[in-house]
């Protein structure tokens, strides 16, 4: 972990506790050095230079076909995008899916903070219903997008999809470990992580935990 690099995020952002959960996994599964981190754009991209291995920055919504290239390149790399909800379900949405589809060795990190969060907040594919936001003042009306949920019913046989949350450290760790071990075994893998943006959310303390409970009475916790 670069220490200087940490204070890039806001306080409180749940992409710190994502990327160094990240790091200890892969340090636990010995393969930091052949391990490659693809950020997309979006509060992602504030992670470069984060962890102690090379990293890619990518244009928005695809850091998947990038890393998915990369992996196919080079076959005995550990090759891991990380994007936001938005760049994920939205602009990216069409190659994630045939990633998935075509059972891509990569690893998927899906950071879900229910906005778009770098550009100041506005709804996402992942806002939910009533959630106030700078294009929804009032409110979304908008339905919620359940990504894994939609990607299990065409993934193959031996793909991991998960969710977990970022108030949940080990529960993060033991979905990622899957996730680097079912690329390892060659199949595709994607964890969505539910993720805390206090900045953009307006929150401070205990309203940023709830704000968090909150989504996940919406989008379960769990292997999909
Ligand atoms: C092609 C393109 N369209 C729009 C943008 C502007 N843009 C930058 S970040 C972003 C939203 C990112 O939201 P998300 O993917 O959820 O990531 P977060 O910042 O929330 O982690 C947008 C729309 C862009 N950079 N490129
Ligand atoms: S705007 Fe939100 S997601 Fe982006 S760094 Fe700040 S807290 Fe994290
Ligand atoms: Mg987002």
């Amino acid at each position: 972990m670069n220490q200087e690099n940490a204070a890039k995020f806001c306080a409180g952002c749940g992409y710190s506790v994502i990327l160094m959960i990240l790091n200890q996994v892969l340090a636990a599964q010995n393969v930091q050095d052949k391990a490659v981190m693809g950020l997309d754009i979006g509060c992602s991209l504030l992670g470069w230079n984060y962890l102690p291995i090379n990293t890619f920055q990518t244009h928005h919504g695809r850091v998947v076909p990038t890393m998915l290239g990369y992996k196919r390149a080079r076959k005995e790399s550990t090759s891991v995008a990380v994007v936001g909800d938005g760049g994920a379900y939205a602009i990216g949405w069409q190659s994630l899916f045939y990633a998935a589809r075509r059972d891509e060795p990569i690893t998927v990190i899906v950071v879900n903070n229910s906005v778009y969060a770098m550009t100041g907040g506005q709804t996402a594919p992942t806002t939910v219903c009533g959630q106030k936001t700078d294009t929804h003042p009032a409110g979304s009306c908008e339905e919620s997008f359940y990504g894994p949920e939609i990607l299990k019913t065409i993934v193959k046989p031996g793909a991991y999809l998960a969710r977990s949350a970022a108030n949940d450290p080990k529960g993060i760790f033991a979905a990622l470990e899957k996730a680097v071990q079912t690329q390892q075994a060659g199949h595709f893998s994607l964890v969505e992580i539910l993720s805390f943006c206090p900045t953009n959310w307006k929150t401070t303390g205990k309203a940023t935990f709830d704000y968090l409970e909150n989504l996940k009475k919406i989008y379960k916790i769990g292997e999909v």
